[in-house]
């Protein structure tokens, strides 16, 4: 399939996924606004469609509470009961900090929102349009990077914690399976997918079993502390905080203000990722509860490397480690999310094995921030590769490259405008 059609082929899903100004990611699965998947579509749209783009970030951010926090699902009312857990399990109307008519879930996702309001920025050409969503967004994204630092650092040396699987956006990943292990209350541990298959009794599933808890803490922030017996501090999720930091840095100027403090903060995110989180050549998740580091290498372990400031031999055993049989150099389609090599390798279930669009998206920024043009290039090529052959999947096989999940899904098709323009352009 030539460029023209895969770039018509994007834009129809695109458009077929909008519901008002947001795009959800897959209107059967998910048919609400996903806080990720909008910012990924975001991102993916920085170059084409600043409107929309800008737009995205704009409705995403109607649901942030007033503590910062930027909720992982804001609700579209038409869309009522099709997802499970709905507006009924969370009740976010019940929470004082939860914005008045809008419903969202009381859990965040990575937060990638100023990272794409700088890519916006940057490839805007309406100016006075791009700054004057600079200086809406901006008070709210300081929100939301000092919620990060204030309630989410329950381990104390300056990294975001994140207090449920879905936090990470990468649910299944066998990151989690010891910090899920440990909830006896909540057993028998069932993946939510593989393949098709949905939950079967939502309130024995362990993942629903800990919303739950915090919501009947009415979300609090000193139970999250105390009580609340899920809380990790990711990789992945704390690369994008630091990424993001420094776009808030470099977005500063425009709303008038000190870039410093965010300055700052990227630093001592990077301290309490390279002292609490690196052991041997890799990056891993710490689990608070248990009070030490996971084993299993997953893509996630990899969002370090979005900081241009990582030192460079940790970036040369990251990229080492990336390139080798245990990743890139064994699958067909890389990249997988697990190591091929772990035995909770397993190339057909979600988030344990399969390739995805938005961590190869990802990894090709972080390529290029450390100015490693043949790896950018490498995944690019890799990444649209799967979308030609399989369609804009959820994700992919990493060995032979067949779709899984979803079809049509919102961020491969965003993040596949992205990846064309950079082809067209090299
Ligand atoms: C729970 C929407 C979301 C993505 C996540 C992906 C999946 C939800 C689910 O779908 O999570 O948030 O129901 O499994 O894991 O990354 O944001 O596409």
């Amino acid at each position: 399939m030539d460029d023209t059609v895969l770039r018509r082929e994007a834009w129809s899903v695109l458009n077929a996924n909008r519901a008002g100004s947001a795009t959800v990611p897959a209107p059967g699965l998910y048919p609400h606004q996903w806080n990720w998947d909008s910012t990924f579509v975001a991102l993916g749209l920085a170059r084409q469609d600043t409107r929309r783009a800008g737009a995205e970030l704009l409705s995403l951010l109607a649901g942030q509470w007033r503590t910062g926090m930027v909720p992982h699902i804001v609700f579209q009312a038409a869309r009522g009961g099709a997802y499970f857990p709905g507006p009924s399990i969370w009740r976010s109307q019940e929470c004082r900090a939860s914005p008045r008519g809008v419903l969202t879930s009381g859990l965040t996702q990575p937060p990638l929102q100023a990272l794409a309001l700088w890519r916006i920025w940057r490839h805007a050409t309406d100016h006075d349009e791009a700054r004057a969503l600079v200086r809406r967004l901006y008070p709210r994204l300081v929100a939301q990077s000092t919620y990060l630092a204030t309630t989410r650092d329950l381990g104390g040396g300056g990294l975001a914690a994140i207090v449920h699987p879905w936090e990470s956006g990468m649910d299944d990943s066998p990151a989690w399976d010891a910090p899920l292990e440990a909830l006896a209350p909540a057993r028998p541990l069932c993946h939510r997918k593989g393949g098709t298959d949905r939950l079967l009794d939502g309130h024995h599933d362990p993942y629903v079993w800990l919303a739950l808890r915090y919501r009947d803490s009415g979300y609090d922030g000193a139970y999250l502390r105390q009580e609340h017996p899920f809380a990790v501090e990711d990789p992945m999720f704390n690369g994008i905080w630091l990424a993001s930091c420094q776009a808030l840095a470099e977005l500063a100027p425009l709303a008038g203000a000190d870039p410093r403090p965010h300055r700052e903060r990227a630093e001592r995110i990077r301290a309490g990722l390279l002292e609490r989180l690196w052991s041997g050549d890799a990056f891993h998740v710490r689990d608070l509860r248990a009070g030490r580091l996971g084993s299993v290498r997953t893509v996630g372990c990899f969002g370090p490397l979005l900081d241009p400031g990582l030192p460079s031999d940790l970036v040369a055993d990251l990229v080492g480690a990336l390139e080798s049989p245990r990743f890139m150099g064994t699958a067909g389609y890389p990249v997988p999310s697990c190591e091929i090599r772990s035995p909770q390798f397993d190339r057909t279930r979600y988030w344990r094995g399969p390739s995805w669009v938005n961590t190869n998206w990802l990894l090709s920024r972080a390529a290029a921030v450390h100015g490693l043009s043949g790896l950018e290039r490498m995944l690019g090529v890799c990444t649209l590769r799967l979308v030609r052959q399989a369609g804009f999947r959820e994700c992919f096989d990493p060995f032979d490259g067949s779709g899984r999940g979803s079809r049509d899904f919102s961020w491969s098709a965003a993040l596949t405008l992205d990846l064309l323009a950079d082809t067209v352009e090299a």
